[in-house]
């Protein structure tokens, strides 16, 4: 008792959810970007030369919980652009997998940036 209905939100989000645990600190992660809103990561098992996930800080689901923001939105794509430029030659694949069926597997949404190279038409 003694905390409200939001922290106990945040908390259940940080014990069970794996990017908020590497927002937290609590994983390890290859992190190439951190600011006030995103952090972005190399993914565990990369699909192209580059392959960096962008996350909000913020829990949300997936991205149509994201668009609820279209500041955060537009963060998380310019960030990923920048991650492009950055660590590729500026050409990127944008993918954000939503529900199961489409293979997302961790419900905190997350931009895949793949780059790097010229991308085969399967990655992702
Ligand atoms: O993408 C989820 C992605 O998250 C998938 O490509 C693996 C990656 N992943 C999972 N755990 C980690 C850790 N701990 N570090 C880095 N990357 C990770 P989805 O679109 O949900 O299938």
């Amino acid at each position: 008792m003694g905390k409200n209905v939001n922290e106990h939100d945040t908390d259940r989000h940080e014990d069970q959810c794996v990017f908020c645990r590497i927002i937290a600190g609590e994983i390890p992660s290859e992190q190439v970007h951190a600011d006030e809103k995103v952090i972005a990561f190399a993914d565990l098992h990369p699909q192209a030369p580059v392959h960096v996930l962008v996350v909000p800080r913020e829990h949300r689901r997936d991205i149509t919980e994201l668009a609820d923001d279209p500041e955060l939105l537009a963060h998380t794509a310019r960030v990923a652009a920048q991650v492009a430029a950055d660590r590729g030659n500026g050409d990127f694949r944008l993918v954000f997998n939503t529900g199961p069926d489409a293979g997302q597997t961790v419900f905190h949404v997350h931009a895949h940036v793949l780059a790097g190279g010229k991308l085969a038409e399967g990655e992702l």
